[in-house]
């Protein structure tokens, strides 16, 4: 056992296939664009991720990694395809339909396959289980096939693939403990074996109880802000509880998962899947909060201008998919003249700002996501640019003591302050 097909190149599929290929195995990665497939032959990378450049371009350099176009035949072919929503908000699998697709001609009697994409229960033995059988393999017989659900955080990838315990649903025990070998090449997590769609549905719904988790905290945000009292320090004090795990507020949640998983549910099981439905939606109204908030402090202030930090749908990262600094961009940009900043980001809807221009003439500094390097700005340098000096942290990740000092005036998410 030791050629593997990864296909899918991406958040997912590239930390995995570097890490088999710098672990012995021989790896093929595919994806359909053929920049990214130049990219990682040259031994670079298309996505930021600390630490990704390395483990790629030694995987690379060793020769075990490269990437192409097509698949080949291999002892493992691992699905690391994307599961969006469509328009309507039901699960998009057409990725893993092409994949499954594009590597019956390839599959050889004891294959392996994994299936690692997020999706709704039922995929590997209803939509795969399918094509397979279509084409005429005997399942109990010719092939091993798992659900391995893919578990880890954008930011801290490599960390958590090795460290992370890992899900393991076959189709038979068979399956399941031939993924768990393979995976235990470099998984040092407990690895726990079920069926594949117990598996599904445990990856679901962990996105769904930090969803669900988010959306009370950001209700809570609401409602602290009203009282006049600090969301921030009510959440630290409740965590103090031995059981209590209370998440951050924020300005929405975004992503390719959290904000999209619990979609997959509630568009099957719109009948049962209320509280997972009325998270969404509150985490989804979180947008149009901060744009209430803005237009209240920026009242008094004629053709006012904002300094928009941020535009990630977390810190550390350059990814902005569903990040809710866009859609709160998109309607800040109907009102306001602004300026728009982040390091992480090479290419945006709207034209980035140079770090000095972004302050300048500005009234006020609106900080939608929590990169390290915001908490560095210097507020007297900074402030010495703007028309007004006035910050509004939706993230809580910078000093109001230190922007106070400087001459600020500092606006915190779910802190009163404001109307
Ligand atoms: N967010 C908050 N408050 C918090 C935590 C997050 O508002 O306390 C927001 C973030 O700012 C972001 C969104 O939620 O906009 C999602 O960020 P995240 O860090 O919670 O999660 P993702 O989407 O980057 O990764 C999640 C992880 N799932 C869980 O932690 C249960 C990761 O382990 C999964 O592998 C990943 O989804 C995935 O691929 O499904």
């Amino acid at each position: 056992m030791d050629k593997i097909c990864v296909i899918g190149l991406g958040y997912i599929g590239l930390p995995t296939a570097s890490m088999f290929a710098t672990n012995g195995y021989r790896v093929l990665g595919v994806d359909i664009n053929e920049t990214v497939v130049r990219t990682i032959n040259k031994g670079n990378i298309h996505i930021e991720e600390p630490g990704l450049k390395t483990i790629v371009q030694a995987a690379i350099n060793s020769g075990k990694l490269k990437a192409s176009l097509k698949p080949e035949e291999a002892d493992v072919f691992i699905i690391a395809t994307p599961t969006p929503f469509k328009e309507n908000k039901k699960p998009d699998l057409s990725c893993v339909e092409a994949a499954t697709h594009a590597i019956t001609p390839l599959l050889q009697k004891g294959n392996l396959i994994i299936h690692e994409s997020t999706s709704p229960p039922g995929t590997t033995t209803g939509l795969i289980t399918g094509i397979l059988k279509e084409k005429g393999f005997d399942l109990e017989n010719d092939l091993y096939l798992a659900h391995c659900p893919e578990r880890v955080l954008p930011g801290k990838v490599l960390k958590e693939l090795i460290e992370n315990d890992r899900i393991v649903g076959g189709i038979n025990r068979a399956s399941a403990e031939k993924a768990a070998k393979l995976y235990r090449s470099f998984v040092t997590g407990e690895i726990y074996f079920t069926d594949a769609t117990t598996a599904e549905m445990a990856k679901l719904a962990e996105n769904i109880y930090r969803d669900v988790n988010i959306a009370l905290v950001n209700e809570l945000a609401l409602i602290c802000s009203k009282i006049g009292i600090n969301v921030w320090e009510v959440v630290e004090l409740a965590n103090k509880h031995p059981r209590v795990h209370l998440h951050n507020p924020g300005p929405g949640v975004g992503g390719h998962c959290i904000s999209v998983d619990p979609w997959f549910i509630i568009s099957a099981f719109p009948g049962q899947a209320k509280l997972t439905k009325l998270a969404r939606k509150t985490n989804d109204n979180m947008p149009a909060h901060i744009l209430l908030k803005v237009k209240d402090l920026l009242k008094k202030i004629s053709v006012p201008k904002i300094a928009v930090l941020g535009v990630t749908y977390k810190g550390n990262i350059d990814d902005t998919r569903e990040s809710p600094a866009v859609e709160i961009i998109d309607s800040l940009n109907d009102h306001f003249s602004l300026s728009i900043y982040d390091p992480h980001v090479k290419h945006f809807k709207y034209e980035l700002s140079g770090f000095e221009e972004t302050f300048s003439d500005a009234d006020l500094i609106l900080v939608l996501t929590a990169h390290n390097e915001f908490r560095y700005i210097d507020p007297d340098g900074v402030g010495k640019l703007m028309r007004n000096k006035a910050i509004f942290d939706t993230r809580n990740c910078m000093s109001r003591d230190k922007w106070e000092n400087a001459g600020f005036k500092t606006f915190l998410l779910g802190c009163g302050g404001y109307n």
